[in-house]
């Protein structure tokens, strides 16, 4: 039997890797830096995606890209909730990109199917802004914060230090009534972490699937795919599909990506081969 993950009203069947589509509507985002800062051209990317195969569009109104400036609690609201409001009632499962309990509160009302949080709910009463309604959370780690966190980042053992903290942080939601098939952890990448932590982190994910949680895995356009190389960010659609096959090989459940068609594509291609007899031949032999 296949695992579920409750999104709000949607029930994801995990048995195959899920896409999440990144839409921000913010003025400074590092790899779409504004362009769908405009209300109705985010929403029409956000329509592309779910058409291209996108299970899931994360919206983002503050950028969390190392040095970022910080945005305030109406700017922010005024950037994200029109947005959740008109995409979910269009029955698009909508995920929020926010670490502000206040934001939280009205994606949910606006009918948000999941919080995203870069900081683990780790905000007074962001856990409690979750609890007691329908929405998933997803739980990711992050060394120091946006500001900073990119200084020197250290860590004893980052794949055991990650994933401790991370189980941490789901024992506090299951705790304040956050079911487990609610909850969804993200190792990071690239939050307070080298390139070489990254590498680390990959390697090590099958310890943090082995946690039973299904994890998510946002490494599209970053820079670590630039140091690797070689390419500037609007280069790294070929980066990032590998390394969105690499997370899925290593048991991640969700792929955050900037590009969903090219990502949908390659995910099925590499699953009909990976297990052959996960897809039917009868209907398209040709
Ligand atoms: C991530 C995120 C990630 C999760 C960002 C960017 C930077 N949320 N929000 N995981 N990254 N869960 O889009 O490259 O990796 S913002």
């Amino acid at each position: 039997m296949s695992r579920l993950l409750h999104c709000g009203r949607h029930i994801f069947d995990l048995a195959r890797p899920l896409v999440m589509g990144v839409v921000n509507v913010t003025p400074d985002s590092f790899s779409d830096g504004g362009r769908f800062f405009d209300p109705q051209r985010a929403r029409e990317r956000a329509r592309r995606m779910r058409d291209d195969g996108a299970d899931l569009i994360d919206i983002g109104g503050e950028s969390t890209r190392p040095g970022a400036t910080p945005v305030a609690i109406d700017e922010e609201l005024a950037r994200v909730v029109p947005h959740v409001e008109a995409l979910a009632r269009e029955g698009i499962a909508v995920s929020v990109d926010t670490r502000k309990p206040a934001v939280m509160r009205a994606a949910i009302a606006a009918g948000a199917a999941m919080i995203n949080d870069v900081s683990a709910l780790t905000a007074p009463g962001a856990i409690e802004a979750c609890a007691g309604s329908g929405v998933a959370v997803c739980l990711m780690h992050m060394q120091g914060d946006p500001v900073s966190m990119q200084r020197e980042p250290v860590y004893g053992d980052v794949a055991a230090e990650v994933r401790d903290f991370l189980l941490r942080r789901a024992d506090a939601c299951v705790a304040a009534g956050i079911a487990n098939d609610r909850i969804v952890l993200d190792p990071g990448f690239g939050f307070g972490k080298t390139l070489a932590h990254n590498l680390t982190l990959m390697h090590a994910l099958p310890a943090l699937v082995a946690t039973g949680y299904p994890v998510m895995v946002g490494l599209s356009r970053k820079s670590s795919l630039g140091k690797i190389t070689g390419r500037l960010v609007d280069e790294r659609m070929a980066g990032s599909i590998a390394a969105a096959l690499a997370a899925v090989a290593r048991g991640a459940a969700i792929v955050r990506v900037h590009d969903v068609r090219e990502t949908v594509d390659a995910l099925r291609v590499w699953q009909a081969f990976a297990a052959p007899g996960s897809f039917s031949t009868s209907q398209t032999e040709q």
